[in-house]
């Protein structure tokens, strides 16, 4: 018969192959299958999505036919495709990270584009909460993550203890 000291040590090792990787970066594909388009309503795409830092955004769109410029958030209100960019992306296929926490603002440079809706500013917040990068919108919570931990453990505690009564 398994001691209680066996069964606790198995339901540990279950409980620590349980928790996710450390590392939960997100892709956020812009516009999802959509794309990144003039006529779309981006502000509308991020409502109820978490931005971290860690995390990346991913521009598809016909290479050729669109572009992503990281601009400041006057030149992203004033779409002002002519603005000094802090980086410009063009391979239709844009992987963009989001290493800085606060706004970060991406306006098309094609014609009216950006006039007509092809601009993205998202709100990135810090990934700092330690150990493992806090929740993105497509991870699992940290209070999830935590409370399946504690539950693990108040099983394990329960468990012991009625092994040991039985015997
Ligand atoms: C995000 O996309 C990049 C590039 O395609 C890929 O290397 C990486 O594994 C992806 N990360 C996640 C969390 O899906
Ligand atoms: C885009 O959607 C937001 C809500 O997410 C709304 O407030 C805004 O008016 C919309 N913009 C346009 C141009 O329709
Ligand atoms: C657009 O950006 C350029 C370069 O930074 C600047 O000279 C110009 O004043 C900006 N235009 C507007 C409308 O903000
Ligand atoms: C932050 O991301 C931009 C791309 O948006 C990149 O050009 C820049 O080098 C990055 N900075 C750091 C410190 O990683
Ligand atoms: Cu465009």
């Amino acid at each position: 018969m398994a001691s209680p000291r066996m069964l606790l040590a198995v339901l540990v090792i279950v409980a620590a192959a349980a928790m996710p990787q450390s590392s939960m970066a997100a892709n956020h594909t812009v516009g999802e299958a959509s794309g990144w388009h003039p006529d779309f309503n981006y502000t509308a795409w991020t409502d109820g999505k978490m931005f971290m830092v860690g995390d990346n955004l991913v521009f598809n769109y016909k290479q050729g036919a669109h572009n992503v410029m990281q601009v400041g958030g006057a030149d992203y209100k004033a779409c002002n495709t002519s603005a000094a960019t802090i980086n410009t992306f063009t391979s239709g296929g844009d992987v963009v990270p989001l290493n800085a926490t606060g706004k970060s603002w991406y306006i098309c440079g094609f014609g009216d584009h950006c006039s007509r809706g092809q601009k993205l500013v998202v709100n990135v917040m810090s990934g700092s909460v330690s150990p493992a990068p806090p929740p993105s919108s497509s991870s699992i919570s940290r209070n999830v993550v935590a409370s399946y931990a504690y539950q693990i453990m108040v099983a394990a505690v329960a468990l012991t203890t009625a092994m040991i009564f039985a015997r």
